[in-house]
């Protein structure tokens, strides 16, 4: 039997490249090199499956373009990358990797909120550049996260994670908002209360945003959004960015309409908006909430589980459009 051809888009673990090539005929791109759109679908010619990261796009240009494509294998939970309508239409499965990264997302995410509401990144700033030259009763005197009101825009596995380790490690309150309701159970879990996005902007202290993004999530939070919120809450964005209007945001944050904000996405990265460069009251991170050494290593594996599941075995783990499954 001859082998499928897959191409790996980005640099990635050799033991990743090495567990393909068990199965695969394959071409990777270890030197990491930026793939303009026509070098990608170039590259995909002849190939039946693509491990993608998350920031390559998969739409009808590539789709038409690439026919013998099969599968294309996301190594991150998100999909926005993925024009899912388009693939099914294609008869192309897409795959992406959740539940590996869940706790490691939630840690993050409560590390970003802990160093934007206590002031970490700022500080740290002042130290480094030689300016403390005594201390001051108010010094990067911040909020309080212990028994705060904690509001979770998107409640899915990342978002409860976030939500006990609030309610109960931090004894906050913790208020939701979600699509859906979760079931009394879940609730109860993570001891936290439905509430509607309005509620939830105008009461909580520090707001954390997990939605995925999709059109309709398009600037969840933009400048309405922001005048709601206390001025002493923070604003977390661990989602994508896209959610959160960052114009709008870095105007809320210089003119101290809101207290701080952490970010580790944003609209248009790995650029970032120039006046959230100038803030100080923002704690900035380039997309770095699962990365630790083992998750990445986890997330890489289902992808590579996903491409011999579907390639070799038919049984792909975690499939987007299992319509594709179904019409083979
Ligand atoms: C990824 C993410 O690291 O999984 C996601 O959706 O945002 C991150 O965990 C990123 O997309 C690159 O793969």
């Amino acid at each position: 039997m001859t082998q499928a051809r897959v191409l790996v888009s980005r640099a990635i673990f050799p033991e990743t490249i090495a567990r393909l090539q068990a199965h695969f005929d394959v071409e990777a791109n270890q030197s990491d090199e930026d793939w303009s759109r026509e070098q990608l679908i170039a590259k995909l010619q002849g190939r039946q499956g693509v491990f993608t990261t998350g920031s390559e796009r998969i739409d009808e240009t590539v789709l038409a373009a690439c026919p013998e494509l099969k599968i294309c294998a996301n190594m991150a939970v998100g999909y926005n990358n993925f024009d899912l309508d388009a693939m099914t239409a294609h008869g192309v499965l897409g795959t992406n990797a959740p539940d590996v990264l869940t706790e490691t997302t939630a840690d993050f995410g409560f590390a970003l909120l802990m160093a934007t509401a206590r002031r970490i990144a700022e500080s740290e700033h002042f130290l480094r550049a030689g300016q403390w030259k005594k201390w001051r009763f108010d010094m990067f005197s911040g909020s309080d996260v212990h028994g705060a009101t904690l509001g979770i825009i998107g409640m899915g596995r990342i978002g409860q994670g976030i939500a006990k380790r609030g309610a109960h490690g931090f004894g906050m309150n913790v208020i939701y908002h979600n699509r859906s309701r979760l079931d009394a159970a879940l609730e109860a879990d993570c001891k936290a209360r439905y509430v509607g996005k309005e509620e939830l902007l105008r009461t909580a202290d520090h707001v954390v945003l997990v939605v995925p993004y999709s059109p309709a999530s398009h600037h969840t939070i933009g400048a309405a959004e922001l005048a709601l919120m206390k001025p002493s809450a923070t604003l977390v964005n661990i989602a994508r960015g896209g959610i959160v209007d960052d114009a709008a945001l870095a105007l809320a944050l210089r003119e101290g309409r809101i207290a701080a904000a952490g970010l580790d996405v944003f609209e248009g990265e790995p650029k970032v908006h120039p006046d959230l460069l100038t803030v100080p009251n923002v704690v900035l991170t380039p997309h770095i909430a699962s990365a630790t050494v083992p998750t990445r290593r986890a997330m890489a594996d289902l992808a590579v589980d996903n491409l011999i599941g579907f390639l070799v075995d038919g049984k792909p783990l975690t499939p987007l459009n299992p319509a594709v499954l179904a019409a083979r």
